[in-house]
């Protein structure tokens, strides 16, 4: 600590250390497969941004967050706000980037799987790679800044996705799945109920799963609820399920369906669109509901505790603004008696280290993760793909993320963006090119 200047008041104002003296934001591309869901299907590029920040000193801090054009832009324009601030005073620029674009509204989260409020994007991106400056600075890993470590290791679930025959051709298992590498499963194609089977095989035995969840939302529900009790079968009671339709369901559709996974699913995800409707299908069934569609702010809460629309929230700190906002979140799951859980979208190793820091600090983490990790292949951290053992990821012990860029690569994946020509997701537009006319429609059964 230093003594500087005297401030206005008198007193003598303390200089703590480096400033922020500079932000680099890099737009990347990684292939991504033809994976279906409720709003279509998958591009073949999976867009995401890389930041760094850099301290007068010379700390590069890290950070991932989903690909976006306009989030990219005004994370451009956060410039004027992060150059010269103190990496350890989240709070003011917290409150110096509210106070430039305004808080995030509501209605702009938008009727996709996934949130496209563009200042916690932000905030999410700043703050982890601040995170990680501090963590270097102190020589102490991103989870003891964040109340230390819960766990050792964090434990992820196995997420299966249908796959359109025609992307990939199927593999037409002639031997057991579980000698196929994950590497040749990956490309296959999974439309029946069988080639999920299959998937999840492959998927478990690569990574050692020891969870499932199921992206529904694509086949009408009779076709997967199906899926679900094939699942069943191959993996027995001791794997538990999950099953998310992304929230094209009607409460009479979810209460029927949800009816005949009621002894073999571990929690519902998002049956159905909106607090009240969720609130609804809870109060019909046996099995707890979990949400990363109908509560995904603070704002959200009250409403969300008033109706009982969710048993579980599936935080994801890239929407709640961050690992310290997800960790509050944590404490509120706890006053409230909710489950807590992580929801991913097609990510990197920056992004699933910042989760497995997060994760080992919350001590009411009571479900295995998602994440998308198994379905991409390239990597933008020095030393290559994150290792799975026996589905769980060992907490870093080194400073900050404990991570670094490989820079050639992140330049080899910054040309990707520059060549494919995507601004930002579009899984409607991508099935429209396979299948003409193809609409998406938020309640479809
Ligand atoms: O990757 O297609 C996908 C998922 O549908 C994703 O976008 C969702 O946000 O994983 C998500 C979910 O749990 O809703
Ligand atoms: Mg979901």
């Amino acid at each position: 600590m230093q003594r500087g200047h005297s401030t206005a008041s008198g007193r003598p104002e303390i200089v703590y250390g480096p400033k922020i003296k500079e932000l680099r934001v890099t737009p990347i591309a990684v292939t991504d497969p033809p994976l279906l869901n409720s709003v279509g299907i998958h591009a073949p590029y999976a867009l995401r941004t890389v930041i760094e920040l850099v301290t007068d000193d010379n700390i590069c801090g890290i950070s991932e967050i989903p690909g976006n054009v306009e989030i990219n832009g005004l994370l451009d324009q956060s410039e004027a706000v992060i150059i010269g601030a103190d990496p350890f005073q989240l709070n003011k620029l917290r409150t110096d980037l509210i106070g430039r674009f305004g808080q995030d509204q509501r209605d702009t989260r938008g009727v996709n799987p996934w949130d496209d409020r563009k200042l916690v994007h932000v905030f999410s991106a700043l703050e982890v790679a601040c995170l990680d400056i501090q963590g270097k600075i102190c020589n102490r890993p991103v989870v003891d800044l964040l109340g230390g470590r819960c766990r050792e290791q964090v434990s992820f679930a196995a997420y299966l996705f249908y796959k359109p025959k025609g992307a990939g051709g199927a593999l037409g298992y002639k031997v057991d799945p579980r000698a196929i590498s994950w590497a040749a499963a990956r490309q296959t194609s999974a439309e029946s109920a069988e080639e999920i089977v299959d998937q999840a095989q492959s998927m478990c035995n690569e990574f050692g799963f020891k969870s499932i969840k199921l992206k529904g939302g694509v086949f009408p529900p009779e076709i997967e609820v199906d899926t679900i009790h094939k699942l069943r079968i191959a993996f027995g009671p001791e794997v538990p399920l999950r099953f998310d339709p992304n929230g094209v369901w009607t409460v009479e559709t979810s209460i029927k369906y949800g009816r005949q996974m009621e002894e073999i699913l571990e929690y519902l995800e998002d049956p159905t669109r909106g607090q009240e409707g969720m609130a609804a299908v809870r109060k019909a069934l046996k099995i707890p509901l979990a949400t990363n569609m109908c509560t995904t702010s603070f704002e959200d809460i009250p409403p969300g505790i008033a109706h009982g629309s969710e048993d579980i929230i599936l935080s994801d700190h890239h929407f709640w603004g961050g690992l310290r906002e997800s960790i509050s979140l944590g404490k509120i799951c706890r006053t409230f008696e909710k489950g807590l859980s992580m929801h991913s979208n097609s990510h990197l190793g920056i992004s699933l280290t910042a989760m497995v820091h997060m994760a080992a600090a919350i001590p009411n983490l009571t479900y295995d993760l998602d994440t998308h990790y198994p379905w991409q292949s390239e990597e933008v951290i020095a030393g290559g793909r994150v290792k799975f053992e026996d589905g769980k990821v060992a907490v870093p012990r080194e400073p900050g993320l404990g991570i670094s860029l490989d820079r050639q690569v992140l330049g080899q994946l910054h040309e990707n963006y520059k060549m494919c020509g995507f601004a930002r997701r579009d899984d409607t537009l991508e099935m429209q090119k396979i299948q003409p006319g193809w609409k998406f429609k938020a309640t479809k059964w």
